[in-house]
């Protein structure tokens, strides 16, 4: 990897960008001994730093955790004057930086990368700048910043205002005064809303043009905060590593309290705290589900709300500022000083552009529908085209002529944001799909630099020359981003995060939102696991270990977490007894369950007396088609409130009537109990369909895994006994065979709730073994001619997944329509986890979908 001799265009890397992550990823390659360009279009290092000189620019997270941690003798000769550095400071800070460690040797400025072109044939980049530099290098590395491409001027008439035009993104080196001038701002994100107080204490006018009103909360400033910096001096190393294991790249302590269940003194306690604070990953962090429930979010969207008609007097203009249209930090908060306050002021005025539009940019000011301003000067803080944008920037062509913006049209795929598929040897530093501008900038550039640095170390020393990601792994990770944001509330606005803010710009939600440390777990797991998912070639051949890292939900193995953590004994060394009081407390703290329209409970006969029923009617005007459920619990445990949350989700979706029985359990009684009494329950609610608000004829049977078991085991003893006629059978991760051989058993036969062991309990309980061939144990051995449509739902962690499988199979073999639903992600028991698991929300639909569909005639 050495220089080839007489090759003075040659570099093992060229990376551009010299801000934060440039810097570093520069200090880190040298230490390797490899030869090394940075190039950077500015006319000094810096970055973001160094462009966003506009008046009140600073930083949004602490300084004393916003700065590089990699050398604990940098850290210490660099102090922080604030708790959020100003623009100049950090501009200062990596100043410092770059020339205490050298780096301005390897450091072309004022030029920018135009081309970067791989070769196949040579293993190499050809890279061309702006000067007209040609140069080539084995690995191309992006450090070029996350918003660092300001967003193209979307609005009519700009190039026909006389006066002077400022933009944020590209303020002038030597200021600007406005004293005495009539001033436009338009844009109110992090930019505007921290300059406009600055602005207006120098304009004689100043208006503010609003597209969309932003939450922002008192940044608080002032010195450093004394127990960061008190926790530092005890032990720097201790508090950088709390902060790259934590959600967000800054040590907090996360809470467990909820929105939706917090009394309001204590919802009220933890806002006031959070506004106190002055620290965004305070506010965003009020409750444990802000993020992800509409209505915890409101608690705190109002609150902030509040504040806001408490600071600014005019109330049109108050109610102007409170954002109405998006979820709490589902676009990205601000933080502010004096910005609410700002309207008090006389000379300050908002126009609000959802009522008053702007229709154009004019020789001397800006047109509204029914309004002329005149302007002395407009300052545009209209954003950036973030994450892709500077990337795209650059004409980045990959193997076999592939474009980077033609690969990346419908939107970025990336593994792990560091790479993609088919440009090898090509780097991002915090790209799309890596939690970058969700996180502390400085933790995760960090992260990543070190990332690249040593598997480029690991490439040398096994003698590999390129790196590329396997579509496989890359299309898994990109699934597991969007995956984390669809659990979210960000899908739902029109953020930069979204590529919301820039015209055309394909909507997808650009970042990580996995959190920090879990990332971080990922990267390491894949260098563990032999760099899975990557293909590593050299002179010696090539090496690849193909898989996606991460095929789990995300709040599926958050429950997985959590339920490990508590440390309870496995079931299967429980008494029956004991399992089933283990499972009454742990529905005791079961969120609220969705409101149906009625629920009553009642008695029906059975084969040895009465099976109570719980009946849940949907909202709407009756009759409904009318489903007979059967809970799971492997034929032991269970009972109406079990299963409750999921038959109220399953009535209001399906607009059907839920009967859910309670049949005879195992080990007071064995098979064929439990079977004889599901067909007795179909029987007699077949038979009384018109009197609980049912439709006659339109029945269908329903169960989850051994209440799937026997529902498909009432099909089989309906059709036999002429009736009655099932309208279909929803059978969701049933039990269809004792046979626990299939390689589902093995996969997944521990570790996901549902273990192998624990099946052994059940159908040790349930039926002798002779009795466990009988087609009313094991469905899947019956005649499965004749029976009623199916939808057969399936989780990817279930032990119990071939057994669904191969019971769709057999019954689309006989003939029967089967829809099979994959709960992509899930186990045996989340699906069923109404109110919890959020990612079972989509597959419940396509549930409550095949539900309808069984009854061709219902609504
Ligand atoms: P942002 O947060 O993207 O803010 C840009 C603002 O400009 C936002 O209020 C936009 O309204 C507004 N905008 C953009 N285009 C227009 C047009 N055509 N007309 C009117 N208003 C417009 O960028 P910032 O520079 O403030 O902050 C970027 C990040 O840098 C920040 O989050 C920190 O992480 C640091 P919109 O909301 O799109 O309706």
């Amino acid at each position: 990897m050495n220089k080839p001799a007489g090759a003075p265009d040659w570099f093992d890397a060229v990376v551009v960008g010299a801000g934060f992550s440039g810097l570093y990823m520069l200090y880190r390659l040298r230490r390797l001994g490899l030869s090394v360009k940075v190039f950077d279009s500015a006319g000094d290092v810096g970055g973001t730093w160094y462009w966003n000189r506009y008046p009140g620019a600073r930083c949004d997270i602490p300084t004393t955790d916003y700065a590089y941690s990699f050398d604990p003798e940098l850290e210490k000769e660099w102090t922080w004057s604030e708790k959020y550095a100003t623009q100049p400071e950090i501009l200062d800070y990596l100043r410092f930086v770059a020339d205490r460690y050298g780096l301005r040797a390897d450091i072309e400025l004022s030029t920018s990368v135009t081309s970067a072109h791989w070769d196949e044939q040579e293993r190499r980049w050809s890279i061309v700048t702006d000067r007209g530099t040609r140069l080539r290098c084995r690995y191309y590395i992006m450090a070029s910043g996350c918003l660092s491409m300001p967003k193209s001027l979307d609005i009519k008439g700009t190039d026909r205002f006389a006066g002077n035009v400022y933009f944020t993104s590209r303020w002038p080196h030597e200021g600007v005064d406005f004293t005495g001038q009539r001033v436009a701002v338009i844009g109110t994100g992090s930019s505007g809303i921290q300059a406009i107080p600055l602005i207006a204490r120098q304009a004689s006018q100043l208006t503010v043009f609003q597209r969309t009103p932003n939450f922002s909360v008192p940044a608080h400033n002032g010195p450093a905060p004394a127990d960061r910096l008190t926790r530092l001096a005890q032990d720097r190393e201790e508090y950088r590593d709390a902060a790259r294991w934590s959600p967000g790249g800054v040590p907090v302590e996360p809470t467990g309290i909820l929105g939706v269940t917090a009394s309001e003194t204590v919802a009220r306690e933890r806002f006031e705290d959070a506004w106190r604070a002055g620290q965004l990953f305070s506010i965003l962090g009020v409750f444990a589900d802000q993020g992800v429930n509409p209505a915890s979010n409101k608690i705190v969207a109002d609150m902030i709300r509040e504040k806001i008609r408490s600071i600014v007097h005019d109330p049109w203009t108050a109610d102007a500022l409170c954002p109405k249209d998006h979820y709490f930090g589902t676009k990205r908060p601000c933080l502010d000083t004096g910005y609410f306050e700002t309207y008090n002021l006389p000379h300050v005025r908002l126009v609000d552009l959802h009522r008053q539009p702007i229709t154009s940019i004019t020789e001397d000011g800006i047109d509204t529908a029914d309004e002329s301003f005149g302007f002395d000067a407009i300052v545009y803080a209209t954003g950036f085209d973030a994450m892709t944008g500077a990337v795209e920037a650059v004409d980045v062509t990959g193997r076999d002529g592939l474009s980077l913006t033609e690969k990346w049209a419908a939107g970025p795929s990336t593994y792990l944001g560091l790479m993609t598929a088919g440009f090898p040897n090509f780097f991002m530093i915090t790209g799309p799909g890596s939690p970058s501008v969700l996180s502390n900038m400085a933790v995760s550039i960090e992260q990543h630099v070190d990332w690249v640095a040593d598997c480029l170390k690991d490439m040398s020393a096994e003698g590999f020359e390129t790196i590329e990601p396997t579509p496989l792994a890359e299309s898994g990770w990109d699934q597991h981003v969007r995956d984390c944001g669809a659990i979210t509330l960000h899908p739902t606005a029109n953020s930069w995060y979204m590529g919301a803010n820039v015209p055309g710009k394909p909507r997808v939600f650009l970042p990580y939102i996995g959190g920090v440390a879990v990332y971080r777990q990922v990267c390491d797991d894949v260098v563990a696991q032999d760099y899975l998912g990557f293909r590593r070639t050299g002179p010696g051949g090539e090496r690849c270990r193909d898989g996606v890292i991460r095929r789990m939900q995300p709040d599926v193995s958050l429950v997985l977490q959590v339920m490990a953590e508590m440390g309870l004994p496995p079931m299967e060394t429980l008494s029956a007894g004991e399992a089933r009081a283990m499972m009454a407390l742990a529905a005791e703290t079961r969120p609220p369950s969705p409101e149906v329209g009625e629920v009553t409970d009642g008695l029906m006969p059975g084969p040895a007396g009465d099976l109570p029923y719980r009946l849940y009617r949907p909202p709407s005007a009756g009759p409904h088609p009318v489903v007979v459920y059967f809970h799971g619990g492997g034929w032991v445990l269970g009972d109406l409130d079990s299963d409750d949350p999921l038959g109220r989700d399953l009535c209001v979706r399906s607009d059907a009537v839920i009967v859910s029985v309670n049949y005879r359990h195992a080990p007071e009684a064995r098979f064929p109990a439990a079977a004889e009494d599901a067909f007795a329950a179909l029987r007699w609610t077949a038979a009384h369909a018109a009197e609980l608000g049912g439709i006659p004829g339109q029945i269908a049977v329903a169960g989850w895994s051994a209440g799937g078991n026997i529902a498909a085991v009432a099909c089989q003893l309906a059709r036999d006994a002429d009736g009655p006629r099932v309208s279909g059978q929803l059978l969701i991760c049933p039990v269809t065979d004792s046979d626990m051989t299939r390689p589902s058993y093995a996969e997944n036969g521990d570790g996901y709730v549902l273990t192998t062991p624990l099946m052994h309990w059940f159908w040790n309980y349930y039926a002798d073994q002779p009795d466990r061939g009988d087609p009313r144990a094991a469905p899947l051995r019956g005649n499965l001619d004749g029976l009623p449509p199916a939808c057969v739902v399936t989780a990817d962690f279930d032990p119990l997944r071939d057994e669904g499988l191969a019971y769709a199979d057999a019954l689309e073999a006989s003939g029967a329509q089967v829809r099979r639903v994959r709960a992509r992600g899930h186990t045996h028991t989340s699906v069923t986890m109404v109110g919890v698991v959020i990612s079972g929300a989509p597959v419940r639909a396509e549930i409550a979908e095949a539900l309808r569909n069984f009854f061709p005639s219902a609504p």
